[in-house]
């Protein structure tokens, strides 16, 4: 049985619609969710550790009885790195010293300038205090994605890194513990579910307060999420994985079949597409992705997620498929072609671009350096990666010399008197020179 992925062409004259159709996504919001999710937060409020354990005992079928069955030393960190296999160790500590080093250039700099009166004016960038980074259990707990989370967050100087996994059954993923070893994590509770979240956001007897939580997570997790924000900072709500591969029709058509599939393997909902100007081979990929699919471990997910959501996608030309990709503005891009520095000025949105045939987006997913969090379903058009800059903040700085104050204090006199309000007209006219 072979499957046939959708094809369309850009040339069709209701190509419009077929593309809005392919790219739609909506997060389901759902009742009944929010009214769980509302209760968790409220009892975890009120009752603080009591809740955390009863809910972590209830939904991850666990037999803890206070929050100290819920927490991991830092002893326990050490022994899940201690244990791994050498090989394990070896590729975590050498994603690690890439992932650091990349994002270590991107720690903002504080700055100040002086005006000829003397007044100085700056910005000032700061760390916040502590983060929370929630890591799923299950299906989608994810080591790289620990790394990808903690390291900027250490990078930027956090100063604590709080660490929420939930282990149903009690069961313990050794390999996402060395990663938060790895990656400087402060401390570790196993817990999960809006619960974890609750109390991140505000705090119990055991688990501390943070100001930022991270990490993707389940629909409970994500309504959590946004129903604490507010109280803390979050990060964005993630919808399902994707790759864009615009392709020259000259990369080995198994390649891009696999990079497809590399997406869609995460999840019945990601989404794969592949865009070329030569239909002889989007023929030729389908015929690739029809003889590899049987060979695949995940091939049910894989095969699900390109009938929902995967498309091929013939264009007349190469200016034509990069104007396709700014509108898709994509997760992951790879631009699967002979010169991709030469097409790169026409990429405007997309959360990471992979550039050239050699550039595996599954690369970037782990080792190459920059972080695998990365804007989905359209957000590029206006959103980054997840960075240092996301856990550090800016504070204006300015200070008057004595002319300066005089100086501006009639400007702002002035201004204020047009608001009617007088005591900051009268503030600023106190320090005006005579
Ligand atoms: N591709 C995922 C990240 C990931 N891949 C983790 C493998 N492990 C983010 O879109
Ligand atoms: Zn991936």
């Amino acid at each position: 049985m072979s499957i046939s992925v959708q094809r369309l062409d850009a040339a069709q004259s209701d190509f419009d619609q077929q593309l809005s159709r392919l790219l739609a996504w909506e997060s389901v919001s759902d009742d009944k969710v929010n009214t769980i999710v509302n209760e968790v937060i409220g009892r975890v409020r009120t009752e603080g550790d009591a809740a955390l354990v009863e809910y972590t005992n209830r939904f991850d079928r666990t037999n803890a009885r206070s929050m100290q069955d819920l927490e991991l030393g830092q002893a326990r960190l050490q022994q899940a790195l201690d244990g791994l296999p050498a090989e394990q160790r070896a590729a975590l500590e050498k994603a690690a010293e890439r992932v650091r080093g990349y994002h270590e250039r991107q720690k903002g700099e504080s700055w100040q300038y002086t005006e000829a009166d003397g007044t100085m004016l700056g910005q000032q960038i700061t760390p916040m205090d502590r983060v929370g980074i929630y890591v799923p259990g299950g299906k989608a707990a994810y080591p790289s994605s620990v790394l990808m989370n903690a390291l900027p967050a250490h990078v930027a100087g956090v100063r604590e890194i709080i660490m929420v996994v939930p282990t149903p059954e009690g069961v313990l993923n050794e390999l996402v513990l060395a990663a938060a070893a790895l990656a400087g994590v402060d401390r570790v509770f196993t817990l999960g579910g809006a619960q974890a979240v609750a109390a991140l956001a505000y705090g119990t007897e055991t688990v501390p307060r943070v100001d930022k939580i991270v990490g993707p997570g389940n629909i409970f997790v994500a309504t959590a999420k946004r129903a604490v924000f507010g109280a803390v900072g979050i990060d964005m709500i993630a919808g399902p994985s994707e790759i864009l591969v615009v392709c020259d029709g000259k990369t080995d058509p198994d390649w891009v079949a696999m990079d497809l599939f590399s997406q869609a393997e995460h999840d019945e909902d990601a989404q794969s597409i592949l865009i070329c100007p030569d239909a002889n081979y989007l023929d030729q990929v389908e015929a690739s992705i029809n003889k590899l699919l049987p060979t695949m471990e995940r091939r049910e997910i894989i095969e699900i997620s390109l009938q929902n959501r995967a498309a091929l996608i013939k264009v007349a030309d190469m200016d034509q498929a990069a104007e396709l990709s700014n509108r898709i503005a994509p997760e992951h891009l790879e631009l699967s072609v002979e010169d991709p520095v030469a097409l790169l000025p026409q990429i405007r949105h997309a959360g990471a671009i992979f550039m050239g045939r050699y550039t595996a987006e599954a690369l970037g997913d782990y080792c190459a350096g920059p972080n695998h969090v990365l804007p989905t379903s359209g957000t590029a058009r206006f959103s980054s990666p997840l960075g240092v800059y996301d856990f550090q903040k800016r504070s204006s700085l300015i200070m008057f010399s004595a002319d300066g104050a005089s100086e501006m204090g009639k400007v702002a006199s002035v201004l204020a008197r047009g608001e009617s309000l007088t005591a900051h007209a009268r503030s600023a006219e106190y320090r005006i020179k005579n």
